[in-house]
């Protein structure tokens, strides 16, 4: 048996969204789904218990993070990132791929890996295709991601072919790496930038290597969103119905919904926990920038049509000056309420897919919410 088992429930006759259940290791998961990411084996400000409480099903951990600190090694002792973090349900991990070209200074790749340095004590470190199965293997998260370049946005097409075709070989070198095939899925990333011929071609190598899921990477990199758009329309495609697609590092909420009317299945991003702390708030009229002077003395909740626990308690003047004097309380509220606000905008896709209308959905939901805002 594998790790990972994508069941395809059925598709929005309105708009070719899927419906799926993903089933793993830690328990069965609804797609489309949001994770929420918890990079250093936590989802900052938020215990376990109230992701369950606001209905996470699944989170995601970076390999990368752990890695460095405070290093795999101790978390497998722990019994695993599920025990280190007393997190019960199904968790991925990234593969370190992205953040060392985000995060790390000097790096050079090779065919081998990436030579780079750690960004926090200036250390130098090499990440390979193995290296990062290897850790992973040790978090022992249900979903582990390949070793992948995510080159720049933009890149020139010969770049992104050198590119493209070292990914297909750090792939297979994964795969090959990868033993613990029982306990846990390892997941492809189709790479390509915009050009169409290389994403095609990416796929078509991953696809070949038979994958238990599949990413798209290189997307939500500084591309107008009509670019992405239209990248997932010609990728998703290319890939097998029988297996889940998870498009990385994208979270603003018409993008969650313009994903899955092509064809996604998974999400994670940064977006709603970073901006909490930065005092914006997601709601159902758009993003409200809770810090405002206008809301000094404004008594009502982020959202008047959330029903989650901190808008059933606490008012805007209230958070707003937990967040201008600093206040964790302020971090953690704001964080509740944009985890939950996600959630249920998932759970709303999958209801309008089940009753065949996410593109009316979709419709009434730009209408209030806005869109294209970066
Ligand atoms: N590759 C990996 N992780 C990622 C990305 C990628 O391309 C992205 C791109 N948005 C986010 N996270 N491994
Ligand atoms: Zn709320």
């Amino acid at each position: 048996m594998t790790a990972i088992q994508y069941e395809l429930i059925k598709t929005c006759k309105q708009s070719g969204a899927r419906l799926g259940r993903l089933h793993t290791p830690h328990g069965t998961i609804e797609t489309p789904i949001f994770m929420p990411v918890g990079t250093l084996a936590t989802v900052k400000t938020m215990s376990p218990e109230e992701l369950e409480e606001i209905g996470a099903q699944i989170i995601l951990s970076n390999t990368y993070h752990l890695w460095l600190r405070p290093g795999h090694d101790i978390v497998q002792e722990a019994g695993g990132l599920h025990q280190f973090m007393n997190w019960d349900h199904p968790i991925l991990t990234d593969s370190g791929g992205f953040q060392v070209f985000s995060l790390s200074d000097l790096r050079e790749i090779e065919e081998e890996g990436v030579r780079f340095r750690n960004h926090l004590s200036g250390e130098k470190l090499f990440l390979s295709p193995e290296r990062a199965v290897e850790i992973q293997t040790a978090l022992g998260a249900d979903i582990i991601m390949a070793f992948d370049e995510c080159p720049p946005y933009p890149a020139t097409y010969e770049y992104m072919k050198t590119s493209v075709e070292r990914t297909s070989r750090w792939a297979e070198r994964c795969l090959a790496a990868h033993k613990n095939v029982e306990r846990q899925g390892l997941f492809g990333i189709v790479q390509g930038g915009e050009f169409k011929e290389l994403r095609k071609q990416s796929a078509e190598e991953l696809v070949s290597l038979d994958f238990p899921g599949y990413a798209i990477g290189g997307l939500s990199v500084g591309e107008p969103k009509p670019t992405m758009n239209r990248i997932l329309e010609f990728t998703t495609p290319l890939l097998p119905e029988n297996k889940p697609r998870y498009l990385m590092g994208v979270g603003s909420p018409d993008s969650l919904i313009d994903g899955a009317i092509r064809g996604i299945d998974m999400f994670d991003c940064v977006l709603p926990t970073r901006i909490a702390r930065n005092g914006t708030c997601m709601t159902s009229t758009g993003r409200l920038t809770v810090r405002n002077a206008e809301y000094a003395r404004d008594f009502r909740p982020l959202d008047e049509e959330c029903d989650c626990h901190v808008c059933k308690t606490y008012t805007r003047a209230y958070i707003r000056h937990l967040i201008k004097t600093n206040e964790t309380f302020g971090f953690r509220l704001t964080t509740y309420h944009n985890l939950h606000f996600l959630l249920k905008l998932m759970e709303n896709v999958r209801r309008a897919i089940a009753q065949d209308c996410l593109l009316d959905f979709k419709e009434e939901f730009f209408e209030r919410y806005g869109f294209y805002k970066p």
